[in-house]
């Protein structure tokens, strides 16, 4: 049955009508204790979402909406290694990278653990190994630089989470990633490098995307061209794959293979091997404490009531405004400069999840799924676009995180960033009234203008401080949030056949651009057009 013409839905619609002019500051008004009942605790955070314009019936109403697509099931799904993402015939065990080592996990049968921690041993026995200085390059100098070439779910989990840990990270050495299939970002990002002194970590789960795989070709035949010699490989290349026969093909010698598996998708996968440099910069414990605060958040998830679960209230909380207030977008403004690759994270975690329109019985949705996610750190973004948060035409929802202890104490940089964090959730929500505006004398003809409506919806995401540990459970927090969406819009969130259409598009283009092929006749003329310009003017 259509998730709009449930029983539930047809009741928060209802419910949606009866509250949807009501301002938070009489919601607040009428009940004193609001904030501490909408607050939660877990896995190291702290989540206030009083500042939603919703009442207790409100949630009721969404958990029962929960409770209707099955929630609790579905996530027993997950855990238990059911083929949950069902059009690529595959389980979704990332859960099972973050299990403490030593434990067991088994499906059909099969403990995986036992392959994940062989895999971490390895991981650490490397990683180490690279630290330490004694692994070598062909000229017996010890790595100095790391360059990871991925893109997509094989780049952004890593290159995010080592701008988020640098104060954690070994500043002996440099870490550099490139995901652009544009030689811009190969060319800069090997700029000034030693080839001696340089270890190339290709990680692409199939070894066949060609932007990884082009980056890759071209930082083979940069290595060669300095070092002179094929054995230079076999010191400068690590491959993480789930596809020995292509790493094989490449030249990486097995000792130098990571592996993956096919139940850990690739915006899924930063706690897999598809994370080696974070544990080669972060450290070996380091990458464990991240691991362990994914885990605190996944143990949460499964084992916390639907009403206290973290992720369960957000990702009902991002229902609520999608499909009711019709809100289009929403905002991730973390304040710290470390998490500034963290929206554009989520983006993909998010976007590439839950950006669907047929639902799981094969027919298109009748109503909206995944929001667009986006966001920068503030207090820039204040100076930015906050504008339009604030007196634009549009609801945009927005999560705030931030930190109670700065990782760089500095005369009183943290207290003016953390004021500047809460003033903004208060005027957010409870904007300024002409009255106020009054009392401070403010020209007649300018109180329009300065008037705020406010009743603009937030979330407050806190963690006593920014460390691996409470990045892992920031991180899976939003996982599960998705995961928890994905399910209410009855769509696959583990599928991305979008990104699979843009990988076939490009080889029929090619050859045309190449000019190996004519310009082929069953191009519409646009394309015919852009073609031609380009053959032009290349
Ligand atoms: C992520 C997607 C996609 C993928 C990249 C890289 O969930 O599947 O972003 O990670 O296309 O794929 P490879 O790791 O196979 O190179």
């Amino acid at each position: 049955m259509k998730t709009n013409k449930k029983k539930q839905w047809r009741l928060l619609s209802e419910h949606f009508l009866q509250l949807k002019n009501i301002h938070l500051r009489k919601l607040f008004l009428e009940n004193p204790g609001r904030a501490e009942q909408m607050t939660l605790h877990g896995a190291g955070l702290f989540l206030d979402y009083s500042k939603n314009r919703i009442v207790d019936k409100t949630v009721s109403l969404l958990l029962d909406l929960a409770r209707e697509a099955d929630l609790e099931a579905e996530i027993e799904h997950m855990f238990s290694g059911k083929r949950i993402n069902q059009t690529e015939d595959r389980s979704v065990l990332h859960v099972v990278l973050r299990n403490p080592t030593g434990t067991s996990h088994f499906v059909d049968g099969v403990d995986l653990m036992l392959e994940v921690n062989a895999v971490l041993h390895k991981m650490e026995h490397m990683a180490r190994k690279i630290s330490s200085g004694q692994w070598l390059g062909y000229t017996g100098k010890p790595i100095k630089n790391i360059v990871n070439i991925g893109i997509g779910g094989s780049d952004l989990g890593p290159a995010m989470v080592y701008e988020a840990l640098k104060a954690y990270s070994n500043r002996g050495l440099n870490f550099r990633f490139i995901s652009n299939i544009d030689a811009t970002h190969l060319t800069e990002q090997l700029m000034n490098l030693e080839a001696d002194e340089t270890l190339f970590l290709i990680a692409s789960k199939t070894f066949t995307t060609q932007e990884t795989m082009t980056n890759a070709a071209s930082a083979r035949e940069w290595l060669l061209k300095r070092l002179k010699n094929e054995s230079a490989i076999e010191h400068h290349f690590i491959a993480i794959s789930t596809n020995e026969e292509k790493v094989t093909e490449f030249g990486i010698a097995p000792e130098n293979r990571l592996t993956l598996w096919d139940w850990v998708g690739g915006r899924y996968s930063l706690t897999s091997a598809i994370g080696f440099s974070l544990m080669i910069a972060l450290g070996v414990e380091n990458f464990h404490l991240l691991r362990k605060g994914f885990h605190s958040m996944d143990q949460h998830f499964q084992k916390v009531p639907l009403s206290e679960n973290m992720p369960v209230i957000l990702g009902l909380l991002g229902v609520w405004y999608n499909n009711f207030f019709n809100a289009q977008t929403y905002a991730v403004l973390p304040y710290d400069q470390y998490l500034s690759r963290f929206p554009a994270y989520l983006q993909q975690s998010d976007m590439e999840s839950n950006g669907k329109c047929i639902d799981r019985d094969g027919y298109p949705v009748a109503y909206q799924t995944g929001p667009i996610v986006w966001g920068e750190p503030g207090t820039n973004g204040q100076h930015a676009f906050y504008q339009l948060i604030h007196q634009g035409t549009k609801l945009v929802p927005c999560d705030f995180i931030g930190f109670a202890k700065s990782i760089n104490p500095t005369g009183d940089h943290h207290d003016i960033l953390m004021a500047n964090f809460v003033a903004q959730q208060e005027a957010l929500a409870f904007g300024k009234e002409p009255q106020d505006l009054k009392t401070e004398n403010i020209p007649a003809g300018l109180i329009p203008f300065r008037t705020f409506e406010g009743n603009c919806p937030s979330n407050c995401i806190m963690a006593e401080k920014l460390t691996p540990e409470s990045l892992g459970s920031l991180i899976s927090l939003y996982e599960h949030k998705i995961f928890v969406q994905g399910i209410i819009w009855n769509i696959f969130s583990f599928d991305q056949w979008g990104v699979e259409l843009g990988k076939q598009l490009v080889k029929r283009i090619l050859p045309e651009l190449k000019g190996t092929l004519p310009i082929s006749a069953t191009h519409d003329a646009s394309t015919r057009n852009l073609l031609n310009y380009l053959l032009k003017h290349r």
